[in-house]
């Protein structure tokens, strides 16, 4: 027997106890193991009914990612599926954590699924641009009708257990902490009731009304057809669902495998999982071993209650962190707890929180106009101005405030936190905590190690980023850090490239159809053209500003806006970037195809992101995706610059550099990694 499983019989009942840190997925030996046990279970005369547990923080968490795309070992995770199902004896399924993916649709084979209360169950197989290949599209709709399948499998968010039972993805619930003596006493209660074995795929009295039903299904796909854009997963799982409800339970099955064969050979889902791998990556430090000490951080300051500030609050309040908030004067003050309480309102009044908890996390914040309210906080966090000065005299005054063993943290996007931390007495508990805007969305917060930052801050900059939700990626200390260094060259050369002949619209349009919710000319229209600008020289964006074209709060800016701001092509703009060219001596040649804007603007932003590597100021390429993925929603589903620099091919991605760099100069010149790499067959992402 394969030490990851064990049997124990209680009063009649096979116990197989699965245990397979972290998360039991369903590799190999976990495969093994429920063969044996459950073949030795069919085999022993005293067993009459199985329950199967796990032991660890879940249930199955799903089949083992980190095997696809290698060869399938036997058992497969059907041939166990099909013994559990077709077994003569009942089995139950006894579920707490997260019954995930081929975990939930393991125990969709089982005869009855038991769950504690604090467990989820769920199909999230589109986060890795695939579909539940085992049996889940077929069987789910089974259960819960097409309709709720589709937004299950498609959506991919785990539901809760009390949820689950409503919907019937669930038989019963066990008392929290009773999860196996419940499920014992359930298959006891099924043998003395001489209940007959349920299985999921004999049932048709859900998906009988929905056959024909075309309709469900393209008014589903038109409803979404925003949110799929670019994935190719969400069709695939229409088309399963609706062969469950069409076809015999067998034929749909093997239509479900060729839709999730299609999907697993497809770069989007090899994006997307290794996405899922480069995101817990991040939190692995080469050179901050894992064991290292956490400071305990129960109150926080943030200076500044501006949207950034007021932002960065509420990742603590959600969480119960206490928060004194600074600003200069009362009137700010008043202002960022106002747009505290409206964000925590208008998020009440879409069911995501009671009144009870707005009120719960606003009596966490203690405002204050002066810096000595910092004196207790264990961490605090400057989200002022850029500017250099400004951030100096703050950290001065607060080093000689705060308790000796607090961090300081500064939220700059772009200064050098060893500059900052220098006007302190402890640099070593300076460090940069770079949160994306609105800073209670974005996932992203760039860790920035200074170069006296010691490792337990580093270690709980990292920590306190995931306790508050976020994903952290370390960057070292370098101008824009990575997200916004990496991106800088796209904006850059989308100036250049207007002034060329391809007009704002067709560089959006081109951005825009690679992945992106927007282009480059739609973003700075959006953010205001005056927000960071080069005032020392003549620029497009100065004169478009001198001719009051700030973007859609002034409702021109490289586009006109109505009234619902929707842009429109203005002549006006046109006119500007044409006597801007003629200023910068630039003869314009006419528009470009789409891809040929896509390489001028992008293939820089993998240069840039090899750059960050050899300078070291990113850990990792992988570091790099997640960066700009989450930092600047590069699409997902293309890996991120450097995963998709790989699918690209780095050859040509050097050769189009060099193209450029003899047309328009040294700033597409490629970066000595790319070109190593490129020279050498290496790439960026793989291995
Ligand atoms: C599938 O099932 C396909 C089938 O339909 C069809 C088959 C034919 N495999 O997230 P954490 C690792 S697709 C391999 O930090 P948490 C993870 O990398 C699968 N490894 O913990 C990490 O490793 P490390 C469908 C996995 O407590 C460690 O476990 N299932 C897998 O925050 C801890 O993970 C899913 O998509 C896996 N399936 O969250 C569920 N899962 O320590 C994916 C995790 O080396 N998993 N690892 O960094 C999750 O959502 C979360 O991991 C979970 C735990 C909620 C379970």
């Amino acid at each position: 027997m394969s030490s990851v499983g064990t049997i124990t019989i209680e009063d009649g009942v096979g116990i197989i106890t699965i245990d397979s840190p972290p998360v039991n997925a369903l590799g190999i030996h976990v495969r093994r193991a429920l063969r044996d046990c459950f073949t030795a279970c069919a085999a022993k005369d005293e067993v009459k009914a199985v329950v199967l547990i796990c032991n660890g923080r879940t249930f199955f968490a799903g089949a083992d990612i980190s095997e696809f795309g290698k060869p399938l070992e036997e058992p497969t995770l059907f041939e166990v599926m099909d013994l559990i199902e077709n077994g003569v004896k009942p089995v139950i399924a006894a579920i707490h954590g997260t019954a995930l993916g081929g975990g939930y649709e393991l125990a969709l084979t089982c005869h009855y699924r038991i769950a504690v209360p604090s467990a989820k169950v769920g199909l999230p197989e589109v986060q890795l641009g695939l579909l539940p290949g085992a049996g889940g599209t077929q069987r789910l709709p089974r259960i819960v009708g097409a309709a709720a399948a589709l937004d299950i499998i498609v959506g991919g968010a785990p539901i809760p257990a009390r949820k689950a039972l409503e919907l019937g993805m669930i038989d019963c619930l066990a008392d929290e902490g009773k999860l196996r003596e419940d499920a014992v006493a359930f298959a006891r209660r099924i043998l003395a009731e001489g209940k007959p074995l349920q299985r999921v795929r004999d049932r048709h009295d859900k998906i009988d009304a929905d056959k024909g039903n075309v309709a469900l299904f393209t008014e589903f796909r038109a409803k979404n057809a925003r949110a799929f854009r670019g994935f190719k997963a969400p069709e695939n799982i229409i088309k399963a669902v609706q062969a469950a409800v069409e076809l015999p339970f067998d034929e749909g099955r093997k239509r479900e495998r060729e839709l999730f064969e299609e999907l697993h050979d497809s770069i989007e889902s090899a994006a997307q999982r290794y996405y899922f791998f480069a995101e817990r990556q991040t939190a692995k430090i080469p050179d901050v071993p894992a064991d290292t000490p956490i400071l305990p951080i129960t109150s926080v300051g943030i200076i500044g209650a501006g949207t950034m500030g007021g932002g960065i609050a509420m990742n603590f309040l959600n969480v119960g962190v206490p928060v004194t908030l600074i600003d200069t004067t009362q009137e700010a003050l008043d202002r960022g707890i106002r747009v505290i309480r409206k964000n925590y309102e208008i998020s009440a009044s879409k069911g995501r929180l009671t009144a009870a908890d707005v009120e719960k996390r606003m009596a966490l914040i203690t405002p204050a106009i002066d810096l000595g309210a910092l004196s207790d906080a264990d961490l605090v966090i400057e989200a002022v101005f850029e500017r250099m000065e400004i951030k100096k005299d703050i950290f001065a005054r607060l080093d000689r405030i705060v308790k000796r063993d607090a961090i300081l943290a500064s939220n700059t996007s772009y200064l050098s936190i060893d500059e900052i931390a220098s006007v302190t007495s402890r640099p070593e508990n300076v460090l940069g905590l770079h949160f994306f805007s609105p800073a209670n969305v974005m996932r992203l917060v760039e860790v920035v190690r200074g170069a006296k930052t010691r490792n337990e801050v580093i270690a709980t900059g990292m920590a306190l980023a995931k306790k508050i939700g976020k994903v952290a990626v370390l960057s070292r200390v370098g101008p824009g850090f990575i997200a916004n260094r990496v991106l800088g060259p796209r904006k850059d050369h989308a100036e250049d490239l207007i002034l060329e002949g391809p007009t704002p619209t067709e560089v959006d349009q081109a951005i825009y159809d690679y992945g992106f919710a927007m282009g480059p000319f739609q973003m700075l229209d959006l953010v205001g053209l005056d927000v960071i600008l080069d005032d020392t020289q003549r620029t497009l964006r100065g004169d478009l500003i001198a001719a009051g074209r700030r973007g859609q709060k002034s409702t021109a800016g490289f586009y006109d806006y109505d009234e619902n701001r929707k842009p429109k092509v203005s002549q006006a703009a046109l006119d500007i970037i044409a006597e801007f060219a003629r200023f910068k001596g630039v003869t314009p040649k006419g528009s470009l195809p789409a891809d040929e804007i896509v390489a001028r603007l992008l293939y820089p932003v993998v240069n840039e992101g090899a750059k960050v590597l050899e300078e070291g100021i990113a850990s990792r390429a992988s570091d790099i995706d997640v960066a700009c993925i989450l930092g600047y929603n590069w699409p997902l589903y293309t890996g991120g610059p450097m995963f998709w620099a790989d699918t690209v091919g780095l050859q040509k991605i050097v050769a189009k550099l060099e193209e450029l760099e003899r047309e328009h100069g040294e700033a597409f010149r490629p970066a000595k990694l790319l070109k190593e790499k490129a020279a050498s067959g290496g790439s960026f992402t793989r291995g």
